[in-house]
């Protein structure tokens, strides 16, 4: 008796040691944030060719161009794409995630992509995962992924979604459940009578969000929706049929009744803080954005155009529409929807991240922003003290047209919305490769390596951090900072920028040292330059209460230790300033017994380290880079 994700593990799975698998990667996808620095990693592993049956590099985060840096990538992408036998998503094309399961998601392949919303492609049912750009360089040089053997948790939907009520509420409503821990080490797996209810936008809206519980994946079975899907995206061939025998493949069980799921909002600063819309009803908003690779479907904006069909946008708000691919912004203009949304007053966005990243259209001084994407971490959107609400398009439509917080049954009559049969298809902005010379810009700076690891390391706290701090506060992302991504020196100038704008400074004055950490750090993001960056700093090692998955690969990756708290009271011991030493770190990592003791001031506090053989090398090498080359 097996789960889907079993069943397609079981055809990629080449390996196991220490309780991590090692997963053949039959797809990669890189988007231009993370990908400059992934393409530097993957030349330096001097291969003719990518090694996967499929990889994409798309354009999507980095698109404002105020200056020639942006534009400097993505010539760098389009040639090392053109080079290595990648195929290049240009800019304008849509975002990676909407794009990938529009065109390229397979049922029961592996997807691994330099993006923490890889497993939208999981509505597909897909084994999609996010990871660091070395990780995914690494998987494009044909190396397995390795990742710890998650638990499987089987999320039974039964019933159907009332009108008004959308996918997005369906996964706040998980998030409300299971907070933003609630995935680290699973695999959440969906099944049951109510998943026939749903479309494949609507699956990947749910797995796109198992992210923000810190899920290693989100996964729906390949039933005859998702056939009709993908002979919409004229790719039935496509389609295979994959579904768990029985329910005995589950480590862990949770059901939930789509009908009684009602209009939800995830308040400021977690995706986790949700309430009902209807109770938080009146609070007045400012603007509202609709778009991102959780919400920028077809079918979502074809909802939005018929709820704003006729109606205008209140004069107190500012609606965005950011298209999720070009297909999208091609059938909404084809059908006559984008003149709605053009008629009611909203500005129309590219077919790109955007203001999800903080990418233009911040919100003004101490705003509310509804949002229907997937993150409000404090400062995200570009604006420090402003509010980001996060809804449905039918909850946010509804806020734009009455300026508040509404719950969207006061629009009347529920839109019945029909997607075509067929979708317009056309791949002109995905350029095949051609070989060529790599062209690099001023701003692709050479990569930056770590040394392999002493015996003695020694250093101050260089800063005491609290819970669930995400990468967006370790290393922030937004129209300043996105634009360095291929020049570590520059980026790391803002590494804690919203927290304590001074770290940078007093970690190159002390020459480097820790940060010491409450539990679940690094939440959000694949990006690895939030371990890079403070590599480059000098950060030798982290201590916290508990990581979260990606960023923690991308600190051993980066070869700096994340440690964990034996008593996770010690953290209360430490503060900023406080001398730490820890000796006989490569004895101990060579031998393999996890414990550590940290010499902080006068006190003895125990850590555990927690690697696998291949992590403890990885470290020791001084990151994953090193010890990829010495094994080739
Ligand atoms: C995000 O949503 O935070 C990003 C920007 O897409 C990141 C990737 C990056 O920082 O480049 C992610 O989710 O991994
Ligand atoms: Fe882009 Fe936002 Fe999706 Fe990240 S979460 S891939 S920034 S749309």
């Amino acid at each position: 008796m097996a789960s889907v994700a079993e069943k397609i593990l079981s055809t990629h799975v080449v390996g196991e040691e220490d309780g991590e698998i090692a997963v053949r990667i039959d797809q990669t996808l890189t988007q231009d944030a993370t990908g400059t620095m992934a393409f530097l990693q993957f030349e330096a592993l001097d291969l003719p060719k990518v090694r996967t049956e499929l990889s994409v590099s798309y354009v999507d985060h980095n698109t404002l161009q105020t200056e020639t840096l942006n534009a400097d990538d993505h010539r760098y992408l389009q040639t090392a794409a053109s080079k290595y036998g990648v195929l290049f998503s240009r800019p304008g094309n849509g975002i990676c995630h909407q794009v990938h399961l529009e065109r390229f998601a397979k049922p029961g392949r592996t997807l691994l992509g330099s993006d923490s919303h890889t497993p939208t492609s999981g509505g597909m049912g897909m084994l999609a995962v996010g990871a660091g750009g070395l990780d995914v360089a690494l998987a494009m040089a044909g190396h397995p992924f390795w990742m710890k053997k998650p638990k499987i948790v089987g999320v039974e939907l039964t019933g159907e979604l009332k009108p008004w009520v959308s996918a997005k509420d369906v996964i706040l409503e998980i998030l409300r459940r299971k907070g933003v821990k609630g995935g680290v080490g699973k695999i959440l797996e969906y099944h049951g009578e109510g998943v026939e209810t749903l479309s494949v936008p609507d699956r990947a809206t749910i797995s796109n969000m198992g992210a923000e519980m810190g899920a290693t994946t989100s996964l729906f079975p390949s039933d005859k929706v998702t056939k009709s899907f993908l002979a919409s995206q004229d790719r039935e061939s496509d389609w295979a049929e994959l579904k768990a025998d029985g329910e005995s493949g589950y480590d862990e069980k949770l059901h939930l009744d789509l009908s009684s799921v009602e209009p939800m909002v995830a308040k400021p600063h977690s995706p986790d803080n949700v309430f009902k819309v209807s109770d938080e009803a009146g609070l007045k908003v400012d603007q509202v954005c609709i778009g991102s690779c959780t919400n920028s479907s077809l079918k979502d904006l074809m909802m939005a155009a018929q709820l704003l069909d006729g109606r205008t946008v209140h004069p107190d708000v500012s609606l965005t529409i950011s298209p999720g691919s070009k297909q999208v912004l091609k059938m909404l203009s084809e059908s006559g929807h984008l003149t709605k949304l053009i008629d009611s007053g909203a500005r129309i966005l590219e077919c790109a991240c955007g203001p999800c990243i903080g990418m233009g259209q911040s919100p003004k001084f101490k705003s509310v922003s509804v949002r229907t994407f997937n993150r409000n971490f404090q400062g995200r959107s570009g604006t420090e003290d402003a509010g980001i609400y996060l809804t449905g398009v039918e909850a946010a439509v509804a806020a734009a047209i009455k300026g508040e917080l509404t719950d969207p049954l006061e629009l009347g009559e529920y839109p019945d919305i029909k997607l075509p049969g067929m979708f317009s298809v056309d791949d002109s902005m995905i350029i095949r490769p051609t070989g060529g010379e790599i062209i690099r810009g001023n701003n692709i700076k050479p990569l930056c390596l770590n040394r392999p690891l002493s015996d003695k390391i020694k250093g101050d706290v260089l800063i005491k951090v609290g819970d669930n701090i995400s990468t967006d506060h370790i290393l922030p992302a937004g129209s300043k900072c996105l634009p360095l991504r291929s020049n570590i020196p520059a980026i790391s100038e803002y590494v804690f920028h919203s927290i304590d704008k001074k770290f940078p400074k007093r970690a190159k004055k002390k020459k480097g040292g820790f940060i010491v950490a409450g539990s679940n750090y690094g939440q959000g993001s694949s990006r690895e330059h939030a371990a890079l960056a403070p590599m480059y700093l000098g950060v030798k090692a982290v201590l916290a209460k508990s990581f979260a998955r990606i960023h923690r690969s991308n600190l051993i990756n980066f070869g700096i230790l994340p440690l964990e708290f034996n008593d996770p009271s010690d953290y209360d011991d430490l503060e900023r300033g406080d001398e730490i030493a820890i000796k006989g770190l490569r004895e101990c990592l060579a031998r393999g017994d996890g414990e550590l003791k940290v010499k902080a001031d006068d006190e003895k506090i125990k850590v555990t380290s927690d690697l696998t053989r291949r992590q403890r090398e990885i470290i020791l090498a001084g990151g994953l880079l090193n010890y990829a080359r010495e094994n080739a």
